[in-house]
């Protein structure tokens, strides 16, 4: 979209709203200096933050298992994805800040609690196969989720999905590829696969948000063209997804209600526990405390590393100058 002058009072908005209106309905990108509605801009901050939110702090639960991984060549996959996830926290801080919304602002609202992280990092990695079902369970409900934000209207946050979603692609892949060597092991190592998938197949339902008739942004963000599709449309995009690929694996979903219905040409499945949902969200999960305990941890004890960027960046500017 051409950059427009910035909105200079309330009497002139109503010329700018329909420039960006117009640009929408044209499937234009809406670009940093474009003037955008205030609302627009934090629905955006609120979503970008509340992902990059969870692309951080899922980085907990498998951290957990980089000293026990099973082999040298398990060990550095797994690595090599966590770090990813920290990258992907650092594109969505970054497309947040280009909303006029710092890093520290938005790290603060996290640690105290003001703003959300994805309700599925608050589950424990009991086992080795978990790391196997959130690659396949939980990024694969993130590639769903995230590959029609590449067509967001924003493009900031649409340019940072594309580089995301390839890497959530990889990261998907490597868990199915795990649960599939554990599957096919010993009769001790397909229990373990098949416990771990019991164990996410639900919360990983539960990480597209509530119902339609509860969710209560996604009328706005798509007419806004934030969000491309409901909440229950991509649940049910990555039921029918899952369901050969756990075929394939030799694992079954745990969901007695499953079944292929001829006339939607979809799968029906059972009710999810929206109560447990809520729960998770009001803090009352398994793991709130400890991952947002650790998180606030985490940013204390890289307090340092902050101050030496900072004093790095400060001397080296003085030097250009
Ligand atoms: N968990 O009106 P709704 C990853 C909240 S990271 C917690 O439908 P919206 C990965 C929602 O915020 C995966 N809260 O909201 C990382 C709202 O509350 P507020 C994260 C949830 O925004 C490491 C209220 O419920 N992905 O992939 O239209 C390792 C009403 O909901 C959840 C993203 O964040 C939840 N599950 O739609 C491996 C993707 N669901 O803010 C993998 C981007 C809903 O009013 N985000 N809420 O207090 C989105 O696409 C949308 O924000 C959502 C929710 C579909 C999640």
């Amino acid at each position: 979209m051409t950059t427009m002058a910035p909105d200079t009072g309330a009497q002139d908005t109503a010329g700018y709203e329909a420039v960006f209106d117009a640009a929408v309905a044209a499937e234009e990108r809406i670009e940093p200096r474009d003037w955008m509605p205030d609302a627009y801009r934090a629905t955006l901050v609120r979503q970008i933050a509340q992902h990059a939110h969870s692309e951080i702090i899922g980085m907990q639960p498998e951290a957990n298992w980089i000293t026990r991984a099973p082999s040298l060549r398990r060990k550095a996959i797994l690595m090599a994805k966590v770090q990813d996830e920290a990258g992907h926290g650092l594109y969505l801080y970054s497309a947040a800040e280009t909303l006029g919304t710092g890093r520290d602002e938005l790290l603060d609202k996290l640690h105290s609690g003001r703003q959300k992280y994805s309700s599925i990092f608050n589950y424990p990695t009991l086992t080795w196969a978990d790391v196997g079902a959130i690659g396949w369970l939980v990024d694969g409900a993130a590639i769903t989720n995230q590959v029609p934000l590449c067509r967001c209207s924003y493009g900031p946050y649409a340019r940072a999905m594309v580089r995301i979603c390839k890497e959530e692609s990889f990261h998907q892949r490597q868990g199915y590829e795990l649960l599939l060597a554990l599957s096919r092991g010993t009769e001790a190592q397909h229990a373990m696969a098949q416990d771990a998938v019991n164990r996410w197949w639900w919360p990983s339902l539960m990480m597209f948000g509530p119902p339609d008739a509860e969710s209560s942004h996604s009328a706005q963000s798509m007419a806004w063209k934030i969000k491309r599709h409901s909440n229950d449309e991509l649940r049910q995009r990555f039921v029918d997804i899952c369901v050969p690929q756990a075929a394939s694996l030799g694992l079954t979903l745990p969901d007695p209600d499953l079944r292929w219905n001829e006339e939607r040409g979809q799968h029906d499945f059972g009710a999810i526990d929206w109560t447990e949902f809520q729960e998770v969200l009001r803090g009352n999960g398994p793991c709130n405390d400890q991952r947002i305990g650790q998180r606030r941890r985490a940013h204390e004890e890289g307090a340092w590393v902050r101050e030496a960027a900072a004093a790095y960046a400060a001397k080296h500017g003085k030097a250009t100058a």
